[in-house]
């Protein structure tokens, strides 16, 4: 059994459309969100985390909303301002902005214990997003550089291999719409529709969560 580790039951909503049916499982824990200024290493902490705590194969998603005209904030503190301004402040500060492009992130990161035949790398970076993207950690060359070391020292301080997948969206940020979803939904359009105007397999087609979901499904049929 797989444990998908969240406080957050809207992500599993979306994930159990990618794993057979009881194939996995809500894990309410909280593991420690370390700060950094990437999803990546936050993703293989807790995943190293969650699986000692549940003795068993674990997924974690930590996702961000990076805001372009704010350089990318609030990024990897997206849960604590949800909490403290909260959605409909976000979309004020957005709509003094002059550029209000917006992308979700979202990092996977597994770890079962064991280490992985296919990628040496205590943490594998092959399935990174590299499309040029708004968010201050976009692009190729970003991709392939200051992170690579916080994932070097992570990895020395604890050799348990973690697999990370990412998945990206492009969008913009606009007054509140719709009540499907959770979190910044209601206020992150893209193509025309906010994710919060979205069923769930529409959201999936096109978001962040659901590109990582389809690399780590790929990749786990196999295991
Ligand atoms: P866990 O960490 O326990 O999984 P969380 O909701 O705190 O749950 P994150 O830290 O990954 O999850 O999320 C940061 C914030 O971004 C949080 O406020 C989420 O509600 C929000 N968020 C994450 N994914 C989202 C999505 O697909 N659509 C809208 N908001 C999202
Ligand atoms: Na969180």
């Amino acid at each position: 059994m797989l444990r998908y580790v969240t406080t957050n039951p809207g992500k599993v909503r979306e994930a159990e459309r990618y794993l057979p049916d009881g194939s996995v499982e809500r894990l309410d824990f909280d593991y420690t969100e370390i700060q950094a200024d990437e999803l990546g290493p936050i993703a293989a902490r807790g995943a190293r985390e969650a699986y000692r705590h549940a003795d068993g194969p674990v997924l974690v998603d930590d996702a961000g909303l990076f805001v372009e005209g704010l350089d990318g904030f609030p990024g990897p503190y997206s849960s604590y301002v949800h909490e403290t301004l909260g959605v409909e402040r976000v979309q004020e500060i957005a709509s003094e902005l002059d550029d209000r492009r917006a992308a979700f992130r979202c990092t996977l990161g597994y770890c079962d214990g064991e280490g992985f035949a296919a990628s040496p790398d205590p943490v594998d970076r092959a399935d990174r997003d590299t499309a040029a993207a708004a968010g201050p950690d976009a692009g190729e060359s970003d991709a392939d550089g200051g992170g690579d070391e916080d994932e070097a020292a992570d990895a020395d301080a604890d050799p348990l291999p973690v697999k990370l997948f990412e998945g990206y969206v492009p969008g913009r940020i606009v007054a509140p719409r719709g009540d499907g979803g959770f979190g910044y939904d209601p206020i992150f359009e893209h193509d025309g529709e906010t994710f919060a105007e979205m069923d769930t397999d529409r959201k999936n087609a096109v978001s962040h969560r659901g590109r990582a979901l389809e690399k780590f499904a790929e990749w786990y049929a196999d295991r």
